[in-house]
């Protein structure tokens, strides 16, 4: 019998940061070496180890002066599964971002803390300092799996939520580096006190099951290559979408029986949001139910998922790589069978489950076991102290008096728990006296919106997004109030780019970063984000926005399902189509005139915006009032 002779594989050229990691000797060069050079900055090759790390290198692109180095500097991310963080870690970011950092922590729309602003000089200290608390900033960056996210209620009685915070944690231990490159550059090897997994994690560690686990490697899960690309996961109950659980590469649903046992998970795969524009080969992708797993099996089907994105996984095309491409390649059956075979078994079928709804946990509630926990509304996670919003002061004075353990939130807030009945007074006292709003006195445009950094620290802002977020929140509320939507509300997320970092593709209404002073709008996603909006518009001016809503929400309120439960934005935009609302839109006459009233965007610094925004908060008036009276008078005396 003649056999044809099989062919040879011909292996894709792989990706430059490939060979980085390959030759990093486990993430440790040419970080280590270059961290003790005299230098403002590290090498293009030293920065993408060093992210692996929880360290991005950066510049304030508000100094960029042509022909000038860059003004250089490096923000941190904390890696804290489920957003738990100690009180003493709180107090030790908070001294760290004053001394160190701009004076500003971040909350981030993965229950993280980031510190802009560090110098080269004080990375090490600042690092250091974050491990001898109990906290970590390893893999909160890199091609590895990043932050955990858990539903930060902390509810005593209600054991999902116990379990899904406790799954978080082992998943995240289950996937954590296991590299000593970490102590040795940041603690000169110094062993760290740090919390000991859970024993079946580590049992799981070692268990190989069908090339799960790369033997005689410093890291058996990942091997010399780490992943293809980050990766991310979340664990919730069902029911919860805090989580925003669709866009998450792997996300658990934890089952318990009717005693409220913990018996096993649903599994969802291959969400993920990043996308390049004109790149139509670049999507946003909810994730597939995939399966059902037994408690015991948890670990081992998250290797075998993990080890099918590891060893597939594109590693020629980073825009290619990540693992939402697999299920869009090959779809959810063979993606399936690829993970049975590295889990030795078949996967169960899928239990049902009940709708999600997007919970955000804000305000004062009962934990179930005498205690309380208060969740605060941060705008676009940004803790600081500005004017007469003192939130830095008031949490640093709430934490150096309470000790209270904190969960920050996927929609970039906190909770803060384990308080005493007793204490509520003094801790609303604070707040108040600090003038944090409670989230029945925020808009709640603005309560249920996000918005990414952007400029000036993002490299890859094309916009910007924080920075503009108030401003633009104040315009549509004008125009709502317009066209006679008063009370109306609905998910507004923004971004400086396509990425997706705040997730704009899960809003109701999206701004994704397009070109200069230019967003590209996306539609129609649900208000429990559940389902994913689509492009509507591209780069409309920021200038446009009053005459690119005004049509649409006339449509709205002319043609939403009316009732008990009045359709929202999203869903109305889903329903009639973008075809409908294009058509409204073009033979659309303005009940007054907005011809003649075209509104230009002019750009101020950080600090003229800070007294700007407190001039308006203390008159009560709206930013771009305040403006126009300023302009008036400046032009009327020159
Ligand atoms: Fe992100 C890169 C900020 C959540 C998708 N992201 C970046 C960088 C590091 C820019 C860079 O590569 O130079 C941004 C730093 C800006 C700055 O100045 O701080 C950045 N991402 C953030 C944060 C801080 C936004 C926030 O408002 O909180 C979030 C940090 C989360 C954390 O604690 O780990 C953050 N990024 C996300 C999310 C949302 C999520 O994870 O739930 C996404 C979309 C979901 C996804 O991954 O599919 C996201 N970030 C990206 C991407 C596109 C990835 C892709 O698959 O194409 C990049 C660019 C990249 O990786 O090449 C990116
Ligand atoms: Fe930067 Fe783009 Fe992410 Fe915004 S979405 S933080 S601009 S990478």
């Amino acid at each position: 019998m003649v056999t044809t002779p099989s062919q040879p594989i011909s292996t894709p050229k792989v990706s430059k940061v490939e060979g980085l990691k390959e030759r990093s000797h486990a993430l440790r060069e040419p970080v280590a070496t270059e961290l003790l050079q005299d230098t403002t900055h590290f090498s293009e090759d030293a920065t993408q180890i060093l992210k692996f790390h929880g360290s991005y290198q950066q510049d304030n692109r508000d100094n960029r002066i042509k022909g000038q180095e860059k003004d250089y500097q490096f923000m941190l991310r904390t890696r804290n599964p489920g957003g738990f963080v100690s009180a003493d870690l709180y107090l030790t970011l908070d001294r760290l971002s004053q001394e160190y950092g701009n004076q500003t922590l971040r909350v981030t729309t993965r229950q993280g803390f980031q510190i802009h602003g560090v110098p080269k000089k004080n990375l090490k200290t600042v690092i250091a300092d974050v491990i001898r608390h109990m906290g970590s900033t390893l893999g909160a960056c890199g091609d590895l799996n990043r932050n955990v996210m858990a539903p930060p209620a902390p509810y005593k009685v209600r054991p999902e939520y116990v379990y899904a915070q406790e799954y978080a944690d082992n998943v995240a231990d289950l996937l954590t580096p296991q590299t000593g490159a970490y102590y040795e550059i940041w603690l000169d090897g110094e062993k760290a006190i740090t919390a000991e997994p859970n024993p079946d994690v580590l049992v799981a560690l070692q268990r190989n099951g069908n090339g799960t686990i790369i033997h005689d490697s410093e890291e058996p899960i990942y091997g010399t290559h780490y992943m293809p690309r980050k990766f991310k996961c979340a664990v919730t109950v069902p029911g919860d979408n805090s989580v925003d659980l669709f866009s998450q590469d792997v996300s658990l649903v934890v089952i318990t029986d009717a005693q409220g046992e913990l018996e096993g998970f649903d599994v969802y795969a291959g969400g993920g949001l990043g996308r390049t524009h004109n790149k139509e080969e670049t999507i946003v992708r909810a994730a597939d139910p995939i399966g059902y797993v037994e408690k015991a099996d948890v670990y081992d089907l998250m290797k075998a998922i993990v080890a099918t994105q590891r060893d597939y996984g594109d590693r020629a095309n980073r825009r290619h790589a990540r693992m939402k491409y697999l299920l869009h390649d090959w779809g959810v059956e063979k993606f399936r069978a690829q993970v049975e075979e590295y889990f030795g078994k078949p996967i169960l079928p899928f239990k049902p489950l009940p709708e999600f709804k997007y919970l955000d946990f804000l305000g004062w509630h009962e934990q179930g076991d005498g205690k309380l926990f208060l969740g605060l509304s941060i705008e676009n996670g940004r803790i600081k102290d500005e004017g007469t919003f003192q939130l830095k002061t008031a949490l640093r004075e709430i934490e150096q008096t309470f000790a209270l353990p904190m969960r920050l939130t996927a929609s970039q807030n906190l909770v803060l728990y384990e308080i005493e009945p007793a204490n509520r007074e003094q801790i609303q006292a604070i707040l108040d006296r600090c003038g944090i709003k409670k989230e029945t006195e925020i808009d709640p445009l603005v309560r249920y919106s996000m918005a990414c950094p952007a400029l000036p620290t993002c490299g890859l802002a094309i916009t910007e997004s924080e920075r503009a977020i108030p401003g633009i929140l104040e315009r549509i509320r004008a125009v709502l109030d317009k066209v006679g939507l008063k009370q109306e509300h609905f998910v507004v997320r923004m971004t400086g780019c396509p990425n997706g970092c705040a997730r704009p593709y899960l809003a109701e209404l999206g701004f994704v970063g397009q070109s200069p002073e230019a967003y590209q709008i996306w539609l129609g996603a649900s208000p429990d984000q559940t389902r994913l909006a689509e492009p509507y518009l591209d780069n409309m001016l920021i200038s446009d926005l009053e005459t690119t809503l005004e049509p649409l929400f006339v449509c709205f309120k002319k043609n939403r399902q009316k009732g008990k439960k009045p359709e929202s934005f999203g869903d109305f935009c889903h329903r009639v189509g973008f075809e409908a609302l294009r058509q409204f839109a073009a033979t659309y006459e303005p009940t007054t005139s907005s011809k003649g009233r075209a509104r230009y965007r002019v750009g101020i610094y950080d600090e003229t915006y800070t007294r700007l925004k407190e001039a308006a908060v203390q008159q009560g008036k709206p930013m771009t009032e305040v403006v126009k009276a300023a302009i008036e008078a400046y032009l009327a005396d020159s």
